[in-house]
């Protein structure tokens, strides 16, 4: 791990190396169909296209929890209680930070985690101005490799990890608990996971939400492709893939592909790559839970469900589990 010093804040380094980004584009693309991991759409162009669909009025997830938090930040920050250390996974722009950083008693410290160098380092030093006494410790990290927390100055008497968004919706259910498990072994006894998920809902609300009008989800997913070619060397022409999310109603999830418009063969890190016409290749999983199944599959995994918020609509859960 290397450490920098940026604007005062020191950062812990663990960012992909071009080598990991090279090793999974090509496993990704040697396999039967074809996949590229999600946690790659989020370069630089990717965070500021992911913050646009945040805005989308088709993208409803953002809004919702939002607002489910904002209507319950004081019992929120009750349960996270004072002096915590607030780690925050894929922590982006951290703008539903805010929120909770405004009502909790006192937090010790911030630990933003993401992948993307530079959205981090923007949204820790704009929070290191406005929080002058909060300590701020960013981890520059793809979260879900083994990890070593920073340790804040002052000791903590909670750890509470936020995991906003409905990320957990991009790993498989079995990955999701094997995923919480292992955040429940970074937390003691009596620690916390405030955690956004996403609601099972009809196909119309969640495909609109996958394919906006604006073209914006579109232009995220090829961003893939584009990152594939600026630091892979690969030769990708994006007009020729078109973006496609589905909702799988069975298995009660998005399915987001960049489709082939036409038989074409790619050249990436000096491998080819053949693709036939109308052939998809899968970039992201979006799974939509119903609560019950979502706390069954948490208590599979450490934790206690201690309280669930959802808005009127039941589009949109957060839920605060215990350790
Ligand atoms: C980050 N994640 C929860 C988003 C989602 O809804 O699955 C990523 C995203 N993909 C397309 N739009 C947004």
């Amino acid at each position: 791990m290397k450490t920098a010093v940026c604007n005062e804040i020191i950062v812990s380094d663990f960012e992909p190396t071009p080598e990991d980004l090279r090793a999974e584009f090509l496993a990704g693309l040697s396999r039967r169909p074809k996949t590229l991991p999600c946690k790659f759409f989020y370069d630089q162009r990717g965070s500021l296209l992911f913050d646009q669909i945040c805005e989308l009025e088709e993208y409803y997830l953002t809004r919702t929890e939002m607002k489910i938090l904002r209507d319950n930040v004081a019992e929120i920050a009750a349960l996270c209680g004072p002096n915590c250390l607030l780690v925050e996974l894929g922590s982006g722009s951290s703008s539903k930070t805010r929120l909770l950083l405004d009502h909790l008693e006192t937090p010790v410290a911030y630990v933003p985690i993401d992948i993307s160098r530079p959205h981090l380092l923007r949204a820790a030093a704009a929070l290191n101005g406005d929080y002058f006494t909060l300590e701020i410790l960013p981890v520059c990290a793809d979260y879900n490799q083994r990890l070593n927390l920073p340790a804040p100055a002052k000791p903590a008497e909670r750890t509470v990890i936020f995991f906003p968004g409905s990320t957990i919706g991009n790993f498989e259910p079995w990955q999701a608990v094997a995923f919480l498990r292992r955040l429940a072994s970074w937390c003691g006894p009596g620690d916390g996971l405030l955690i956004g998920v996403d609601l099972q809902k009809s196909s119309r609300l969640l495909t609109a939400a996958y394919n906006d009008s604006k073209g914006v989800t579109a232009a995220f997913n090829l961003n893939l492709l584009r990152r594939a070619n600026d630091e892979l060397g690969a030769n990708f022409i994006l007009g020729q893939f078109r973006h496609r999310a589905i909702y799988d109603a069975a298995r009660g999830r998005i399915e987001m592909h960049l489709v082939s418009r036409c038989q074409q063969r790619v050249v990436i890190a000096g491998k080819q790559i053949d693709f036939h016409r109308g052939e998809r290749l899968t970039t992201e999983y979006s799974y939509k839970y119903r609560v019950n199944g979502f706390c069954e599959l948490s208590s599979a995994s450490g934790w206690q469900v201690q309280r669930t918020w959802t808005d009127k609509q039941r589009w949109f859960s957060v839920h605060y589990l215990r350790r």
